[in-house]
């Protein structure tokens, strides 16, 4: 099956889909950025759920390019997908790591049956991946992914970033 990716310029925690991706950070405890607004909007049993996961599972923090599910509280999708991006690295190639996201969070969307999936550009805000580079990958992963996810829609706050992943799709 064939998975359909669109482009939203907008808010994610305003979409309506089966799972949200948010770009955390390792300790799953929030942020800034989508992470602050995913925990913001869903309410404290997001927050409830990471905790129980730093209790048991990950005692150490979920390591960067991997994906955890907790319940979406009061947003309105199922399940909240987390995944740790990369910061960006001028001497280092990370890509792989920002790559290993995109195919983690739908290796647990599959597993948990959603059909609807959106994800932030992960990495592009506080951890500084470059915005082209970064619709490249996530664009890239998503395709070679063989997910049976139908729709991936990629949810970009601004114009820039939406231009950007606009681009790669052609
Ligand atoms: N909806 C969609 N996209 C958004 C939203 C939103 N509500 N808010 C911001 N963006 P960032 P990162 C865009 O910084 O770079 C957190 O503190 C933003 O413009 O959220 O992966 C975590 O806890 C940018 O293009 O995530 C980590 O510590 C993109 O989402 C760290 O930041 C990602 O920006 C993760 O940094």
């Amino acid at each position: 099956m064939t998975t359909a990716i669109t482009l939203v310029q907008g808010d994610i925690t305003r979409q309506r889909v089966d799972a949200i991706v948010n770009a955390a950070n390792s300790s799953l405890l929030g942020g800034s950025g989508v992470d602050g607004a995913i925990h913001r909007r869903g309410g404290p049993a997001i927050l409830r759920e990471c905790r129980a996961l730093r209790a048991s599972r990950y005692g150490r923090g979920l390591p960067t390019g991997r994906a955890v599910a907790t319940t979406a509280g009061e947003l309105d999708a199922r399940w909240v997908i987390h995944t740790v991006g990369p910061v960006w690295s001028a001497d280092e190639d990370r890509s792989e790591l920002l790559a290993s996201c995109h195919r983690e969070s739908l290796r647990i969307a599959d597993e948990l049956g959603a059909r609807t999936v959106a994800f932030p550009a992960i990495s592009t805000g506080v951890y500084r991946w470059p915005l082209q580079d970064a619709a490249r990958i996530a664009v890239t992963a998503v395709r070679e992914s063989g997910t049976r996810v139908e729709e991936v829609r990629f949810v970009l706050f601004d114009e820039r970033a939406y231009a950007a992943f606009a681009a790669r799709l052609g």
